[in-house]
């Protein structure tokens, strides 16, 4: 990584893959307390910490540059602009996109996926055309195709889930008609952490002649990414679940594909030429990005990808392997976790969904942040696959970089202790 000094990966000999110590200095919040006990964050599914090199670039920018970019011809009009571009060739890099032009700047990875089912959905699907997703999608990736194909009488069709939380492509190529235009899925779980196999998913679909999305909010932070091997379409992602700011997410698109779609929201910036009856559009990627874009934060990604590039994903994807393998061993020795998803960590990243006997998951959250550590419950965002899996909710423990064993046993330790308190009341 040019000039950054590699020394977060340790050296063979020593235990774990990455100089842990050496990567928490760097994330402010991980010093404070919670309740007088010492943070344990294992929230990462639904957003990660900053390090220190993000929180610095913003302040940075607002207190040097702060212009708008694209259209002034002075200093820091220019500076901002160059910043700006050089995070998009820097993730256009991290996923393997073949120029910086495919990647397009949404607020989100859900305003990634509209801008997809408006664009391009309603042009591109009609009347008994079919719309393949799984059981296992955020809402994110299933409300935008709910609505368009009440819109245009398309059918959806769901690609299944085993009793291991695994897709069950038996039927795939029965589920993949001649009349589906677009297959759309998750590489990785939010809720089960189950890594999907996309290749063979997208091999199949583009068989049928039909069109992928793989929505990527949690692989692309969590293992090595290349769209071009995948052969994705399109692929979705958010910059606040990989060490960004809020308020950024990425669509690539094949540019033969984004250049037949219109503009998903229209103004300035993405226009060529405007006439008081006339507009016509802006090339890519500005034809997709209308108004003033979100600068500050997308400047401040560009350390964070600098970060994870230093970290190398290879190790990330082995640190958050090893961890995983930890928690699960030591979660099921417990024998009162019941655990949804599978539990060979080969298959699945670091988001465990879990519930212990009749536990409400609010109130094991509630309970795990009275000693500092941090998960979600509830249905994270995928009623559906809750139904699926006959429960309403979960609690979900998700890892990161920053993640340690020694946290991992301070968790199993509380989900012992808690347990006992809600077995005596
Ligand atoms: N897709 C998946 C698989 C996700 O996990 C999420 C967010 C999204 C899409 C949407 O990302 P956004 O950045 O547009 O909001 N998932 C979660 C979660 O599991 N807990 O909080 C947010």
């Amino acid at each position: 990584m040019g000039m950054v000094e590699n020394t977060i990966i340790k050296k063979s000999a020593e235990k774990g893959v990455l100089d842990i110590n050496k990567i928490r200095k760097d994330f402010p919040v991980l010093n404070r307390e919670v309740h007088g006990k010492k943070l344990v964050y294992l929230d990462n599914a639904a957003t990660t910490q900053k390090p220190r090199a993000v929180i610095e670039a913003l302040v940075d920018y607002y207190s040097n540059t702060n212009a708008n970019v694209h259209r002034g011809l002075h200093t820091l009009a220019e500076e901002a602009t160059s910043a700006f571009e050089e995070t998009r060739s820097l993730t256009a890099g991290f996923i393997g996109a073949e120029e910086p032009a495919e990647i397009i700047y949404t607020r989100n990875a859900t305003e990634a996926i509209n801008l997809v089912a408006y664009s391009w959905g309603r042009k591109n699907i009609r009347k008994g055309d079919r719309i393949v997703l799984t059981e296992m999608e955020h809402h994110a990736n299933l409300v935008p195709w709910i609505v368009l194909a009440k819109e245009t009488g398309a059918e959806l069709a769901y690609i299944p889930i085993d009793d291991n939380g695994c897709l069950d492509l038996d039927d795939l190529g029965n589920i993949i008609t001649p009349n589906t235009k677009l297959v759309a899925f998750m590489q990785m779980s939010n809720v089960l952490g189950t890594i999907n196999p996309a290749g063979e998913i997208i091999e199949k679909a583009h068989k049928r002649g039909a069109i992928t999305l793989v929505d990527g909010a949690q692989s692309a932070p969590h293992m090595p990414v290349d769209v071009k091997s995948l052969d994705a379409d399109f692929y979705a992602f958010s910059a606040h679940k990989m060490l960004g700011p809020t308020g950024v997410g990425f669509l690539y698109g094949k540019r033969e594909i984004l250049d037949r779609m219109e503009p998903f929201n229209t103004g300035g910036e993405m226009i060529n030429e405007v006439r008081y009856d006339y507009a016509d559009w802006n090339d890519l990627p500005h034809k997709f990005e209308a108004g003033t874009p979100n600068i500050a934060d997308v400047i401040a990604f560009k350390p964070a990808l600098e970060y994870l590039n230093n970290v190398g994903m290879d190790a990330v994807r082995e640190h958050e392997r090893e961890l995983t393998e930890y928690a699960l061993g030591k979660m099921l020795d417990l024998g009162f976790v019941k655990i949804f998803g599978p539990t060979d960590s080969a298959h699945r990243g670091g988001a465990i969904s879990f519930i212990v006997d009749d536990i409400h998951s609010h109130d094991m959250a509630t309970m795990l942040d009275t000693r500092g550590i941090a998960v979600r419950a509830g249905h994270h965002c995928a009623q559906p696959l809750m139904k699926r899996l006959g429960v309403s909710s979960t609690t979900r423990a998700s890892f990161y970089i920053y993640n340690t064993r020694e946290e991992i046993d301070e968790f199993i330790a509380s989900l012992v202790e808690i347990r006992r308190y809600f077995s005596n009341v």
